[in-house]
């Protein structure tokens, strides 16, 4: 196909560069003074987890220290990151949320 129009006669065609964004993981870190009832909330609120896969993954964090809320881009897992610290901070428990590139 010739994108130039009445130039040359050399046609070319662009094929746009698509880059994927990098991807960050949410991790709630344990704590042994959040109430459980507290996290399995928060991950319902805040990453949309149904009931059980809450209570599955809060499970997962009190015994293993740490685990993934879910995978976003940069700028969704920051606005997670505030949204769960601040939540966390008005209610007055210790909870950590925190973000690492996947
Ligand atoms: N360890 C806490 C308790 O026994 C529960 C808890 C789970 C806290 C997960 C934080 O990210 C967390 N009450």
């Amino acid at each position: 196909k010739d994108d130039n129009g009445l130039k040359t006669g050399a046609v070319t065609k662009t094929r746009p560069k698509t880059k994927r964004p990098s991807l960050y993981k949410v991790l709630l870190l344990n704590d042994d003074y959040t109430p459980m009832e507290f996290v399995v909330y928060v991950l319902e609120r805040f990453f949309n987890k149904p009931h059980e896969e809450a209570t599955l993954i809060m499970m997962h964090v009190h015994q293993k220290g740490v685990g993934i809320c879910g995978v976003y881009t940069y700028e969704v897992a920051e606005t997670k990151v505030t949204q769960v610290m601040n939540f966390a901070r008005q209610h007055q428990h210790p909870l950590q949320c925190t973000m690492e590139k996947e």
